[in-house]
């Protein structure tokens, strides 16, 4: 059974205070951070890492670690929150808004989406709109520190309006697209936009059920 249908089926948690319409519909609020992710944790030599803009009708650029880490840094604070039920409240995360990271480049007429690419064979779609929104980070610390291996080191992407699954760990690129396509989850029973006050988790027929699968997995 896939993750989608295994969180169709699960049981809700029991809804006592939404925080004022803070935390979406369906959501537990958690205080620990929940690691999840597919495949095993990167390594890297920071030396050789890149980050790569491309696409169609692109020029396509390069960025070493350093050259990220000279652009202008922002520091949000943002609540989070995870399809498999979890939200954690007042995040901070710094790195560099993908605003600035795009300052001087130039997307190319008629791109509408993006692919963002993670390491290992990670991808997740969204509208160019939501990528340019002024709180989307291309994030390299957690709380003031760097990010650890397991929550995305070096650099994450954090979408804090939608699941969390879009928050690309190990991020390594950006792809520019004129059509949509869909990125791994959403090809696996994932909501193709994924909004979370919407609650937008699931692809085709109408979703039921959360699940809190995170409890027994790893958090720190
Ligand atoms: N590269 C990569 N990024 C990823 C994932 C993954 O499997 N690989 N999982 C996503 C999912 S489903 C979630 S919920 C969040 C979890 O981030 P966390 O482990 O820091 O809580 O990472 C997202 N980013
Ligand atoms: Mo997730």
């Amino acid at each position: 059974m896939g993750k989608a249908e295994r969180l169709k089926k699960a049981r809700p948690p029991v809804q006592k205070n939404s925080y004022g319409g803070r935390l979406p519909p369906g959501q537990t609020l958690t205080e620990k951070f929940p690691i999840l992710h597919e495949g095993e944790v990167p390594e890297y030599d920071l030396a050789t890492w890149n980050f790569k803009l491309f696409g169609e009708g692109v020029q396509n650029r390069e960025f070493t670690y350093d050259e990220l880490m000279q652009l202008p840094q922002t520091t949000i604070v943002k609540d989070i929150h995870c399809v498999t039920r979890w939200s954690k409240f007042d995040n901070a995360f710094t790195g560099v808004t993908i605003r600035d990271l795009l300052k001087d480049f130039e997307v190319p007429e008629g791109t509408k989406h993006v692919m963002i690419y993670g390491d290992h064979d990670y991808e997740t779609n969204l509208p160019l709109e939501d990528l340019l929104k002024e709180d989307i980070l291309l994030a390299h610390s957690y709380e003031g520190k760097p990010l650890t291996a397991k929550h995305g080191y070096p650099f994450r992407l954090i979408v804090p309006h939608l699941y969390f699954w879009k928050s690309v760990k190990w991020i390594r690129g950006i792809e520019f697209l004129k059509e949509d396509r869909p990125g791994f989850w959403e090809r696996n029973g994932f909501h193709n936009y994924g909004e979370v006050h919407n609650e937008e988790r699931f692809s085709g027929e109408d979703l039921e059920i959360p699940e809190d699968e995170w409890h027994k997995k790893e958090f720190d």
